[in-house]
C-alpha cells in the first residue's frame, strides 16, 4: 500500500520543493494552515506528516500538541521542518513530540533518507500493531485487544449512563465437529463463524473477538437489553443459515451456535469480569436449554 504524506506549511514555495522530492515515495498531501491540516490528517490518517514550525495563527508547536492529545492520531510521527538550526530549538521540537526534524534551507538527500527511514519504521509498528491484536486465524480481534477495548467502553458507558451489550458465542457441539471432519475442516468452519459474526457487525463501535477457541465475543455499544436480545437470535439465525453441514452435531444437520448475552448500565463497581461472567452463566443456559439459541 502506497504511503500518505502531509506536508503543512504555510509556505507553497516549500510545499512545492517538499512535493517535488518526496513524489516518488509517496502520495502527498498539503495544507497552508495548522487548521487545515488538522482537519485533513483527521481525515486522511497520512503515514507521515511534516509540519513546518514556523506558521502564522497556529504554529507548529500548538499543531503538534493537538495531534499528540488525539488518540486517532498520536500514532502519526510528526517532522518538524524549521529554519533554526540552534539546538535547543531541536530539543523543543522533539519534547513537542515529533519523531525527528529537518532544517532549512532543504536537501534534498536529507528529507528523502529521513523521510524513507520514518515510513519504514510506522510500517513496521503498523504491522506489529495488527500481529499483536488479531486472531492469527479468523482475523478478528483477540482477547489482548477485546479486553482494552471494554475497558474503554465500559468506563466510557459508565460516564454517559447509557446500556452496554456484550454477547459470549460458543458454537455446538463443536468437539464432535472435529472429530467428524478433522481438525482442518474445523479450522476452516471457524473462519467461517468468525465471517459470519464480522457480517452482523453492523453499528459503529461494535467489536467482535475470537476469545479463545470456538468462543467469540461482541461488544455491542449504546445497546438496549432489549435489541441485544434481538441480536442474539439473529446472529443465530444467521450461522444457521450457512448452513455448513455438521454431520455430527446432536442439535440440527448444520452448525449452529450459543450465546449468553447482557446488557447493562454500567455503575460504579461495575467490571468487565462481572459483565463476562454474566454472559457464560447465560450461555450455559443457552446451551442446558437445548442450544442454538441465545439466553439473557
Ligand atoms: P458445546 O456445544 O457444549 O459447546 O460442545 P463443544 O464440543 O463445542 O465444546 P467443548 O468445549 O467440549 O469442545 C470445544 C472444541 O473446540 C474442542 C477443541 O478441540 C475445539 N477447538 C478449540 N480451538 C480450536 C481451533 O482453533 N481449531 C479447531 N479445529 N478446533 C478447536
Ligand atoms: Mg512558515
Ligand atoms: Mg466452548
Ligand atoms: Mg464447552
Ligand atoms: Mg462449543
Amino acid at each position: 500500500m502506497e504511503s500518505t504524506i502531509l506536508i503543512i506549511d504555510d509556505n507553497p514555495e516549500i510545499i512545492r520543493l517538499l512535493s517535488a522530492m518526496l513524489r516518488d515515495q509517496a502520495r502527498i498531501l498539503f495544507a497552508t494552515s495548522g487548521l487545515a491540516g488538522l482537519e485533513i490528517a483527521r481525515a486522511q490518517r497520512p503515514q507521515l506528516i511534516l509540519l513546518d514550525v514556523e506558521m502564522k495563527s497556529m504554529d507548529g508547536f500548538a499543531v503538534c500538541a493537538h495531534i499528540m492529545a488525539d488518540p486517532d492520531l498520536r500514532h502519526c510521527p510528526v517532522i518538524f521542518v524549521t529554519a533554526s538550526a540552534a539546538s535547543d530549538s531541536e530539543i523543543a521540537c522533539l519534547d513537542a513530540g515529533a519523531v525527528d526534524f529537518i532544517t532549512k534551507p532543504l536537501n534534498g538527500a536529507v528529507v528523502q533518507a529521513r523521510v524513507r527511514t520514518h515510513l519504514r519504521l510506522q510500517a513496521a509498528l503498523a504491522s506489529l500493531e495488527t500481529l499483536a491484536s488479531k486472531d492469527g486465524l479468523t482475523g478478528l480481534y483477540n482477547r489482548r485487544a477485546f479486553d482494552e477495548q471494554f475497558a474503554v467502553e465500559l468506563a466510557r458507558h459508565r460516564r454517559q449512563q447509557s446500556p452496554l451489550g456484550l454477547a459470549l458465542v460458543d458454537v455446538d457441539h463443536f468437539k464432535l465437529y472435529n472429530d467428524h471432519y478433522g481438525h482442518q475442516l474445523g479450522d476452516e468452519c471457524l473462519r467461517r463463524v468468525a465471517q459470519a459474526l464480522a457480517d452482523c457487525a453492523r453499528r459503529p463501535g461494535e467489536l467482535v473477538a475470537r476469545y479463545g477457541g470456538e468462543e467469540f465475543v461482541v461488544l455491542l455499544p449504546n445497546t438496549t437489553a432489549e435489541e441485544v436480545q434481538r441480536y442474539g437470535e439473529w446472529i443465530c439465525q444467521h450461522v444457521r443459515d450457512l448452513q455448513l453441514p455438521h454431520g455430527a452435531s446432536l442439535v440440527a444437520h448444520h452448525v449452529t451456535i450459543s450465546a449468553g448475552l447482557a446488557a447493562a448500565i454500567p455503575r460504579l463497581e461495575t467490571t468487565p469480569g462481572q459483565m463476562l461472567a454474566a454472559t457464560d452463566a447465560a450461555l450455559y443456559e443457552a446451551k442446558r436449554a437445548g442450544r442454538n439459541r441465545s439466553a439473557m
